[in-house]
């Protein structure tokens, strides 16, 4: 049985454990805090080493300069509107509004400090105080850093390149290792929440769902179709009919890695894109390319503040946003990978991690909409960056129809 399904029979089992055996839900709940130690153990090691693996499979920076900049800057400017428009969607919406949870582990008020602060405080001083004190966004701009400084080094940096690559993988592996402990955590989470809260902190997650699903059609055919139209000066259904078949590949897999052979042939073969802008811009895009991750986060950090009543002010969101957007690069094109990358987002804005137990037994549903969009952007990307460097076969695009 696939860990999905484990995890939602461990979210109903809990849900009924707790509302039939309250004591006992009681009992058990040091379970759901271990899997949380779990997972927040994780985020230092794994942010800080997908990403400079990250950073480094952009080596051919220098040589492909151009190609490399505007793939880059699309990149970001994507996932920033995506994350804007998730957090929009939370803010529109409240699906959290109403809960009133409380907070049961020590949460430190969240330091208020002038936006200008925030990012000059991105900047760490000390890069192994940063990661000791779990400083998120200075553990990105470290990694980072990092990652470009390995490649300016070249040839003589290699070994370090090797050892943050083997600890990348390494850090997956541990990732399912932890994950592999999911169905009982969230079982024994859920369990706990039943018992405060009762069905109350189930509705909410429909809306939750469906907020998602809403945010990311509306960036789809908002952000990617409407710079299809604008920018390429392209017929942007065109692109949704041959990136069809890719998209329903990402929504059953869960996973941009997996789908990539997909996604490279609807580039080329319904698309008209050239092989050598394709082979570079679509696993560049499944590696550090995830707007639909991005909304992901908007929308599902928004839920769970306004569920414990944590109020964000201006400088929260720009930190949701600035962390989404750069921890998108770390995130890993494997099925729950945004989950993990969720409790970077809350740990970065004091958010309780409590709340990733609402979201880990419905993070199935929402991670394969976000991955149909994560591929659907580096797809536009792919078709953005070869119509400006004149590699698109505007034939081949126009006759463009999902191959089923
Ligand atoms: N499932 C990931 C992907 O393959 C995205 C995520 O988990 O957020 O893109």
């Amino acid at each position: 049985m696939k860990l999905w399904m484990k995890i939602l029979i461990g979210m109903i089992a809990g849900v009924i454990f707790g509302l039939v055996a309250p004591t006992a839900s009681l009992w058990i709940a040091p379970l759901g805090t271990l899997f949380l130690r779990g997972i927040k153990l994780l985020i230092v090691p794994l942010i800080f080493a997908t990403l400079v693996s990250g950073m480094t499979s952009m080596k051919d920076l220098r040589t492909l300069g151009r190609m490399s900049l505007k793939t880059f800057m699309i990149y970001i400017l994507t996932t920033m509107c995506a994350i804007t428009i998730g957090l929009m969607a939370g803010l529109i919406f409240e699906p959290g509004a109403g809960m009133h949870l409380q907070v049961t582990g020590v949460q430190e008020a969240a330091k208020h400090q002038s936006l200008i602060d925030t990012l000059l405080n991105i900047v760490p001083t000390n890069p192994v105080a940063a990661m000791t004190n779990g400083h998120i966004l200075q553990i990105i701009c470290f990694a980072i850093l990092l990652g470009i400084s390995i490649n300016i080094a070249g040839e003589k940096a290699e070994p370090v390149r090797k050892i943050c690559d083997g600890l990348a993988e390494t850090m997956y592996a541990m990732t399912n290792l932890v994950l592999s402990f999911a169905p009982i955590g969230v079982f024994a989470l859920m369990a706990k929440l039943m018992t405060q809260y009762g069905m109350a902190a189930i509705l909410p997650l429909l809306k939750v769902i469906g907020l998602a699903y809403g945010a990311s059609l509306i960036h789809i055919l908002l952000v990617y179709g409407g710079s299809i139209a604008a920018v390429a000066g392209l017929n942007p259904l065109k692109f949704f009919r041959g990136i069809l078949d890719a998209q329903l590949v990402a929504f059953s897999t869960s996973s941009s890695s997996g789908t990539l052979p997909a996604t490279m042939r609807c580039a080329e073969e319904n698309l008209g894109v050239s092989k050598p802008i394709a082979s570079f811009v679509l696993p560049l895009g499944a590696t550090i390319n995830m707007d639909g991750t991005a909304i992901y986060q908007g929308v599902c950090a928004i839920f769970i503040a306004q569920a414990y009543g944590v109020d964000l002010n201006m400088t929260a969101y720009m930190t949701i946003i600035l962390t989404a957007t750069l921890a998108s690069i770390g995130t890993a094109g494997i099925p729950g990978a945004g989950l993990i990358m969720l409790s970077l987002i809350l740990t970065s804005t004091n958010i309780p991690m409590e709340g990733l137990a609402l979201i880990a037994g419905i993070d199935r549903i929402l991670d394969m909409a976000r991955t149909t969009v994560n591929i659907s952007g580096d797809a536009m990307t792919s078709l953005l960056v070869a119509k400006s460097e004149k590699q698109l076969d505007t034939s081949i695009y126009n006759q463009a129809s999902a191959k089923f």
